[in-house]
């Protein structure tokens, strides 16, 4: 087959469930590779967010995020007006972080090995709540003390249109759609890529509500 029939061929074959989407030199999506491991996860992210809400922080530039976060694993990121970093801490109340739960952490290795790094040893997990409207503006990962680790990014609830740029601000970034159960990897020479995140669109979605969360795990420490 060839000509445009075969490209819409290929387009199609590459959205299936299951299907691995190069998005970058050492980055994927991986459709729907969370959605087998929801039903473990979802009471462990529960008690994760019983023991440490979902609550807004405020940029060094002095602007609350519209996303409201929360962390697992030994080390949490935070933001105040002193700067950005990981802390072992919870500053809601200085009591360690929630444990990374079993389900969470093994999914991220096994999609990390699935995306070509193996012997990913996740340290921390950032939980982000987006609701409709609320979205993440373009940034680089670089709080995290090695940058040889990827980041896994599993998408939870309502749909977002995932901004990846390059290795300036001005790069144009693409964008690529992503949904429940999506996990996305990126590592290697494109750890340091921008990204963001558009507004959320308004809607329900059947298992998670009027809400997209997503869970980034990093080797942060
Ligand atoms: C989000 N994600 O998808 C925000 N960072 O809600 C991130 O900022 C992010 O998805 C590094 C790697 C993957 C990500
Ligand atoms: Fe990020």
């Amino acid at each position: 087959m060839s000509g445009p029939t075969a490209d819409l061929f290929a387009d199609a074959a590459l959205q299936q469930p299951g299907g691995r989407e190069q998005i970058g030199e050492e980055s994927y999506v991986l459709r729907g590779y969370a959605l087998p491991w929801i039903e473990r996860l979802l009471p462990e992210l529960r008690r994760v967010l019983a023991q440490s809400p979902f609550r807004q922080m405020v940029t060094p530039g002095g602007f609350t995020m519209s996303a409201a976060l929360s962390s697992c694993g030994d080390l949490g990121w935070t933001t105040d007006t002193r700067g950005y970093r990981y802390s072992p801490l919870d500053p809601r109340n200085q009591q360690p972080w929630p444990a990374m739960p079993d389900a969470l952490r093994q999914l991220a290795v096994s999609a990390a090995t699935e995306a070509g790094f193996s012997d990913f040893l996740p340290d921390a997990c950032l939980i982000n709540r987006y609701v409709p409207g609320a979205k993440m503006s373009l940034h680089q990962d670089k709080n995290e003390r090695c940058y040889s680790a990827p980041v896994v990014s599993v998408s939870l609830g309502l749909p977002a249109t995932f901004l990846f740029g390059g290795h300036q601000r001005a790069d144009k970034p693409q964008k690529v759609s992503l949904f429940h159960g999506d996990v996305v990897v990126w590592g290697g020479v494109d750890r340091l890529r921008f990204h963001g995140v558009m507004p959320i669109k308004e809607g329900e979605h059947p298992v998670m509500g009027p809400q997209r969360i997503n869970l980034t795990f990093r080797t942060a420490g």
